[in-house]
């Protein structure tokens, strides 16, 4: 007997795995699902802009391992491609849900708002940013696809499209089994084979080490890197964008490899291993500081989601998951933990009354301030490679898009995280060019009672860009960042200009603990950090155009 109507079923799957909110804005194509949805187990979080929805998402997926955007037909849907995309890069798992024209509008091809030129045209862009799809038009198949799209995202870690049109809601159905496929396990001899050759490897090493990438963290197996570094006692460094996968605190911690972005000793002693073990890590252009890393093939063991690769060759169905759990029995030896450059502990912060704020002095203080329930949210820009020398205490604390690298992520991002969490409270870094792009977020924070500290590096324009290519175009207006909690109605702001004004306003932020507050301090637009400018010295040598 058909027991529940779609809507309805799309809802109690998405709960089943663990969602509790979704982001998004309504549209008439998408209402009837919102009235759905208000009436459930699931909140709605209606956002400012679907882009900020979609950025909430994300990083909401990133912490709880599955995310959900709900948006109208292609004025919402396209809007959301962007942030898609990101989700796709950087595999976080969202599912993406949009209202459609219902199936019956659609016969004779009608000029119906919000069509481009089909009505394809959305599921199409959809299906080259995500690894399943669906358009919900046919109610015999629409548990089974429902099923299956999401199974995808859960087993992929990356974004799903689901078009709902607008008639197909309220039709009765029953929920069949799906026969969602998991992925084949690798034939045993050659998992063996993988395991004792890596085995082989590490131990007949003298130094080697761990690069931990993120993919450790999506697929779950932050639990088995502690083991393999409890039982061997193998220093591990992290990429920026696996930043955070252990603890920063480990003994065992060396600090961010991102080649000549990173700290030198890091590299020095990451280059010089005779033994690399990269797990996870994705192989990019910013996560390996410009290419400019140096890691020679015939000494490294590569393992991903999808293949481990051994020096020259490939065991091709050997997965990350497949390594790390064979890897944590095998016999690897345990050796004597090795003497290394340790990241340097936080220093004491003595503000210099009356002296201007520096981006090392804001860091150096930030720094300090880190709790064990502090999740830094960093964007792209100065924020975010500053931000790769902290220190952070717990795992996964740390969330930056440092591969893809939308501007306009972490405001809209601390939302995601607090929802996710509650027990957390963001460290939003954000530069004034990010900020101006999505930072009326803000005001869905409030609307929701959250209480992120937004600290707007305000150094009057695009400062990333500057020193590749400067111009009137890295310019912004200037705002008076510190007013927005006036003008949104809760919040506390503070303008800081020197050191004695950034110790009183982070002070005051950390009692303020359960509301927002804006610091909005005042940077020279030509000072950067020590990671930002090796970074675009060697991006301005690539992007100089001759006279
Ligand atoms: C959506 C998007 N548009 C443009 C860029 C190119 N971009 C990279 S950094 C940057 C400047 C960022 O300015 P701001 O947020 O103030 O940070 P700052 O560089 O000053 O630290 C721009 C425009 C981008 N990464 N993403
Ligand atoms: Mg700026």
């Amino acid at each position: 007997m058909p027991t529940k109507t779609i809507g309805d079923f799309l809802i109690q799957e998405l709960h089943a795995h663990g969602v509790r909110h979704v982001f998004g804005v309504p549209g008439d194509y998408a209402l009837w699902f919102y009235r759905q949805l208000d009436g459930s187990k699931l909140k709605v979080i209606n956002t400012c802009d679907e882009q900020g929805a979609g950025f909430a998402a994300d990083a909401y997926a990133r912490i709880r391992g599955l995310g959900v955007v709900c948006i109208t037909y292609c004025v919402g849907g396209l809007k959301v491609a962007n942030t898609t995309a990101q989700a796709f890069a950087e595999k976080s798992p969202v599912v993406i849900i949009s209202g459609a024209p219902g199936v019956k509008e659609r016969t004779r091809n009608p000029l119906l708002h919000h069509k481009v030129r089909d009505f394809h045209v959305q599921s199409k862009v959809f299906e080259q940013l995500t690894v399943a799809s669906a358009v919900i038009d046919n109610a015999q198949t629409a548990c089974r696809e429902i099923r299956r799209v999401i199974a995808a995202a859960l087993c992929q870690k990356r974004p799903v499209y689901i078009e709902l049109p607008r008639d197909m809601l309220a039709t009765r159905v029953t929920a069949t089994h799906a026969s969602t496929k998991t992925p084949e396990p690798p034939p045993v001899a050659m998992l063996q084979e993988a395991a004792a050759e890596t085995t082989k490897m590490i131990n007949a090493a003298r130094r080697p080490v761990i690069i931990a990438g993120v993919e450790l963290h999506r697929f779950g197996l932050q639990d088995e890197l502690l083991q393999l570094v409890d039982k061997s006692n193998i220093p591990v460094a992290t990429t920026p964008l696996g930043k955070s996968v252990i603890s920063e605190r480990h003994p065992r911690y060396l600090g961010v490899y991102a080649g000549g972005m990173g700290r030198a000793q890091v590299r020095r002693f990451v280059e010089s291993s005779d033994c690399l073990i990269l797990l996870g890590t994705f192989m990019s252009d910013i996560n390996l500081g410009v290419f400019t890393a140096h890691l020679e093939q015939s000494r490294t063991i590569y393992a991903t989601s999808e293949k481990t690769s051994i020096r020259y060759h490939i065991y091709e169905h050997v997965t990350l998951s497949d390594l790390m759990h064979t890897l944590v029995t095998a016999g690897l030896r345990r050796r004597r933990a090795p003497a290394f450059p340790s990241p340097t502990a936080p220093t004491a912060f003595r503000p210099v009354s009356g002296r201007p704020v520096t981006v090392k002095r804001l860091f150096q203080r930030l720094n300090t301030f880190l709790e064990d329930d502090t999740v830094v949210v960093a964007d792209v820009g100065d924020a975010m490679f500053a931000a790769l020398d902290m220190t952070i205490h717990g795992r996964t604390e740390f969330l930056s898009p440092a591969y893809y690298t939308s501007l306009g992520f972490a405001v809209p991002a601390s939302i995601g995280v607090q929802l996710a969490n509650r027990k957390l409270r963001p460290l939003v870094l954000v530069g004034d060019g990010a900020f101006q792009m999505t930072g009326m977020e803000l005001s869905t924070a409030v609307r929701f009672g959250l209480s992120p500290i937004v600290v707007v590096l305000n150094n009057r324009g695009y400062g990333t860009e500057r020193p590749m290519l400067d111009g009137s175009f890295n310019d912004i207006q200037q705002w008076r960042y510190s007013l927005i909690p006036e003008l949104i109605g809760a919040g506390h702001g503070f303008e800081v200009r020197t050191e004695d004004e950034l110790e009183a306003a982070i002070q005051a932020s950390g009692t303020y603990a359960d509301s927002l507050c804006v610091l909005d301090v005042h940077l020279d637009p030509n000072d950067t950090s020590p990671a930002l400018r090796r970074l675009t010295e060697v991006l301005g040598k690539r992007v100089r155009v001759k006279k």
